[in-house]
C-alpha cells in the first residue's frame, strides 16, 4: 500500500491532520492502535482556544461544536474563599469554547467516514523505517498479518507513549521534563455545572477546578498526592473535598451526583526536540505534555497540526520552507504554552515542600492578578491562545 502521508495515531491530532490534508487533495492513511470506541471512551480536554475552534471549522467539523459548544468570555480564579474574574472579552477581545475533546474527536471520525478517509484500527507493532531517507515506510500487523505502507512523509500523532518519538535516535533527541509532586483526580457527573464559567481555586488543602461539558454534564478536579489511588476516593469523599476548596457560595450551589467517570491523571511538563527528523514529524503529545492547569494539551496538538498541514501543502506545491522550519516554528509556540501551563500550575497548587515564603509568593501573585489589568491581560492572552 502507498500514500502521501502516513499518520500514526487516530486521536485528535492524527484525525485533524488527515482531514485537513484530504480536503487539500493529499492522501493519507491513519494507523490507530485502539478501536474507535476505545479512543472515544477517553475523557480528556474540555476547553478549546479560539485558534482550535477555527481549525476545526476549517476542517469542516465545526457544525456540532458551534451548535452545542459553549463560548466563554472569562474564567474565575479563587483563593481564600474569594473569587475574581478574568474577562477575556474585555481584556483581549477573544473567547474560548467549552467543548469536550471526546466530542471533537467524534466529529472528526464522522467527517473521516463521510470522506471515506482511511483510518485503520487495532494495528499492532507499528514501526517506522527509513525516516531519514527519501523513501520512508511504515510496517504494522493487523489480525496477525504484516503490512507495509510506503509514503512520502510520516506524521507521528501517537501520543506520549507512542512509537514515533522513539524512532528518533537518542543522539539526536533532546528531552526536557518536570514531573509535579501531585496529580489531578477528575470526576464527570450528570449534574448541572456549579457556575456558568470555570472556577480555578487555590486552597491550603490543594487546587480544585470546576468545569463542565454542557448544561447537564459537569467536570470537576481536585489535586491529590502523587501516589494517591482512585480507589481511595468514594464519590462522597470527592464532593466533600471539592466543597472545602471552592468559595463558600459555590460550595452551597454545588449539585452532586454519582460519578460516571473518575480517574487520576499525573502532571508533568515535557518537551522533546527536535519535532522533525528526516521525513518524520512529531505532533501533539508525541512531542510535548503540559499540566492541564492551562488547558493547553489538546490546543497545542491543534497548533502543531496547523503548522504541519500548511507545511505539507506547500511541500507538494514545491516549497520546502514549511517542512524545513516546522520544528522550530512549532516549538516556539510549544515553549510559550509550556511556560504558561507551568506558571499556572505553580500559582494554583499546594506543593508539598512549599515553605512560608513560597506561600506568600503565591498569595502576592494572586493579589497582583486580582488588582492589575496588565497582569490579567497577560493571563487572558495566554489562556485564549497566543497567535499561531
Ligand atoms: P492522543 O494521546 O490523544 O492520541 C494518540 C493516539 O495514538 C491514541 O489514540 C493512541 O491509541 C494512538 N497510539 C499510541 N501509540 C500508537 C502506536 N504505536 N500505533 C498506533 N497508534 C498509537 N488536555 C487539555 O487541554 N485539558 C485536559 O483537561 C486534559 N486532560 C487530560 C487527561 C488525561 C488522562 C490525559 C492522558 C491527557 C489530558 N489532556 C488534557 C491532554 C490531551 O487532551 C492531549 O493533549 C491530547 O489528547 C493530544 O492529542 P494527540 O496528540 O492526538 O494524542
Ligand atoms: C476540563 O474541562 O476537563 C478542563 C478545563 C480546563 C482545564 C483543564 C481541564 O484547565
Amino acid at each position: 500500500m502507498r500514500c502521501q502521508v502516513a499518520i500514526i495515531g487516530g486521536g485528535p491530532s492524527g484525525l485533524l491532520l488527515s482531514q485537513l490534508l484530504h480536503r487539500a487533495g493529499i492522501d493519507t492513511v491513519v494507523l490507530e492502535r485502539q478501536s474507535r470506541d476505545y479512543v472515544l471512551s477517553r475523557i480528556r480536554a474540555g476547553v478549546l482556544e479560539w485558534g482550535s475552534v477555527e481549525m476545526l471549522r476549517e476542517a469542516g467539523v465545526g457544525a456540532r461544536m458551534d451548535a452545542e459548544g459553549y463560548p466563554h468570555d472569562g474564567v474565575y480564579l479563587a483563593c481564600r474563599n474569594e473569587g475574581f474574574r478574568i474577562d477575556f472579552k474585555d481584556l483581549v477581545g477573544k473567547q474560548v469554547m467549552v467543548y469536550g475533546q471526546t466530542e471533537a474527536t467524534r466529529d472528526l471520525y464522522e467527517a473521516r467516514d463521510r470522506m471515506d478517509g482511511k483510518v485503520i484500527h487495532n494495528v499492532e507493532a507499528v514501526q517506522i523505517h527509513g525516516a531519514d531517507s527519501d523513501a520512508p515506510y511504515v510496517t504494522y500487523t493487523r489480525d496477525g498479518t504484516e503490512h507495509r505502507l510506503d509514503c512520502d512523509w510520516v506524521a507521528g500523532c501517537d501520543g506520549f507513549h507512542g512509537v514515533s518519538r522513539q524512532t528518533i535516535p537518542a543522539s539526536v533527541l533532546k528531552e526536557f521534563e518536570r514531573v509535579y509532586p501531585f496529580g489531578w483526580l477528575g470526576i464527570l457527573s450528570e449534574t448541572p455545572p456549579v457556575d456558568d464559567e470555570l472556577i480555578y481555586a487555590q486552597h491550603e488543602r490543594g487546587f480544585a477546578l470546576c468545569s463542565m461539558r454542557n448544561a447537564r454534564l459537569s467536570r470537576y478536579y481536585v489535586q491529590v498526592a502523587q501516589d494517591d489511588k482512585v480507589e481511595n476516593w468514594s464519590d462522597d469523599a470527592f464532593w466533600d473535598e471539592l466543597r472545602r476548596r471552592i468559595p463558600e457560595d459555590a460550595a452551597e450551589r454545588l449539585v452532586t451526583g454519582p460519578s460516571i467517570e473518575k480517574s487520576i491523571a499525573p502532571l508533568r511538563s515535557y518537551v522533546a526536540e527536535p519535532m522533525r527528523w528526516g521525513r518524520l514529524f512529531l505532533v501533539g503529545d508525541a512531542a510535548h505534555i503540559v499540566p492541564p492547569t492551562g488547558a493547553k494539551g489538546l490546543n497545542l496538538a491543534v497548533s502543531d497540526v496547523h503548522y504541519l498541514y500548511h507545511a505539507l501543502v506547500q511541500a507538494y506545491e514545491g516549497d520546502a520552507h514549511g517542512v524545513t522550519h516546522y520544528s522550530e516554528q512549532a516549538l516556539a509556540r510549544v515553549w510559550k504554552s509550556e511556560r504558561f501551563s507551568w506558571s499556572m500550575t505553580g500559582l494554583l497548587h499546594r506543593f508539598p515542600d512549599r515553605g512560608a515564603f513560597e506561600a506568600r509568593m503565591q498569595e502576592a501573585e494572586l493579589d497582583y492578578l486580582q488588582h492589575s489589568r496588565a497582569a490579567q491581560t497577560s493571563l487572558a492572552e495566554n489562556y485564549v491562545g497566543l497567535p499561531y
